[in-house]
């Protein structure tokens, strides 16, 4: 029997973080071994906000490198760049044209995105999740592993299928395959060091809110170091007002790979003063090898350019053949 898929993306936007690293990616690796997963750079989603030609390139090196260097295989995975396939596009266009406004203008990540950027707002910016429905509906995956700020986009993506399949297939037969989001509870939401309310995010202007997967050890120490605490004594999950406390004590338990009742008691009696260097040695402890593996694959451009490339062919067939259906049911029916 044909294995289950799997599709999820990073934008390369900047330097990815703890949070990428443990909302999306460990989990993608984690459930690899039973899925067929294709995992792509969302290059396109990348310029929805103002961004510099000179780096996007090497952006999405950088960010196909780190999925490698965390434990991404290539024996499960198929990795690919998303501006590669003109199928995404496409799709998206369709897809534009069946999608009510309204539903759009209600994404949380719209609204907070576009107060970030004032005047300077695109179109394509308020047009995200409708290629994002594009990027997921395309590849027919079963699951899409991803952080819970993503929820909502996801059900946007499901809202839309299921619109297109009202209106353009039958129920017995329809075009587009519904898919199911995977949010797990552990690190989906990791928070801002700095405020232990705002998620953590690669455009938060402050260095010091995020630990980035290529932070030197050094880095790493100054900014648990100067991270937000509280002045209780003990430390603990769950106290709604404890945001900080809980946030650090999960990246604790997610990094050591201890289980929440195990951490809670290590921690139960303990200040900042002891807990802040345990939770530096561990993150610094989880974060070299995979620093070691980006680096040398960083240096093998042509190796990282041929995975591409591989994954580019494997994705174009998956992608063209679905599009090809979507085409076909909104009466593009001219032959070539
Ligand atoms: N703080 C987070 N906690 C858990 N998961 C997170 N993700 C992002 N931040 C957290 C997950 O990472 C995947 C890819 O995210 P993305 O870079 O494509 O877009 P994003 O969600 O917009 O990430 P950022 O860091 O917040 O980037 P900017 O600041 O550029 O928008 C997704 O699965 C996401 O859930």
């Amino acid at each position: 029997m044909a294995k289950q898929r799997v599709l999820s993306g990073i934008q390369p936007t900047g330097d990815l973080h703890l949070g990428n690293y443990l909302g999306a990616i460990r989990n993608w690796v984690e459930i690899q071994e039973n899925y067929d997963s294709f995992l792509f750079m969302a290059d396109l989603h990348a310029i929805t906000v103002p961004h510099d030609p000179a780096q996007l390139a090497n952006n999405t090196y950088k960010v196909a490198a780190t999925y490698l260097a965390s434990g991404i295989s290539l024996d499960y995975a198929t990795i690919f760049v998303q501006s590669h396939i003109s199928a995404h596009s496409e799709l998206a266009w369709l897809f534009n044209c069946i999608t009510p406004l309204n539903w759009l203008e209600r994404m949380i990540q719209f609204k907070e995105k576009a107060i970030k950027q004032g005047e300077d707002v695109s179109v394509g910016l308020l047009d995200y999740p409708v290629l994002q429905a594009a990027d997921i509906l395309l590849y027919e995956p079963d699951l899409v592993p991803v952080g819970e700020d993503q929820k909502q986009h996801l059900e946007l993506t499901r809202d839309i299928a299921q619109r297109f399949n009202h209106k353009f297939s039958s129920e017995e037969n329809p075009v587009l395959k519904v898919p199911t989001p995977l949010i797990r509870k552990e690190g989906a939401r990791v928070m801002s060091l700095t405020d232990g309310t705002k998620k953590m995010s690669k455009s938060d202007p402050s260095e010091l809110s995020r630990i980035n997967l290529l932070d030197s050890p050094e880095t790493i120490t100054q900014k648990i170091k100067k991270c937000k605490t509280d002045p209780t004594r003990g430390l603990e999950f769950d106290n709604p007002d404890r945001p900080e406390c809980n946030n650090l004590l999960t990246l604790y338990m997610l990094l050591s790979g201890q289980s929440k009742e195990a951490v809670a008691q290590e921690c139960a009696d303990m200040g900042w003063g002891q807990f802040k260097p345990l939770l530096t040695e561990t993150t610094i402890a989880a974060l070299t090898p995979i620093q070691e593996k980006y680096h040398a694959i960083m240096d093998d451009k042509g190796y990282l350019e041929s995975v591409l490339k591989q994954g580019k062919e494997k994705a174009a067939e998956v992608a063209n053949a679905t599009l090809l259906k979507a085409k076909q049911a909104l009466g593009y029916s001219i032959p070539l």
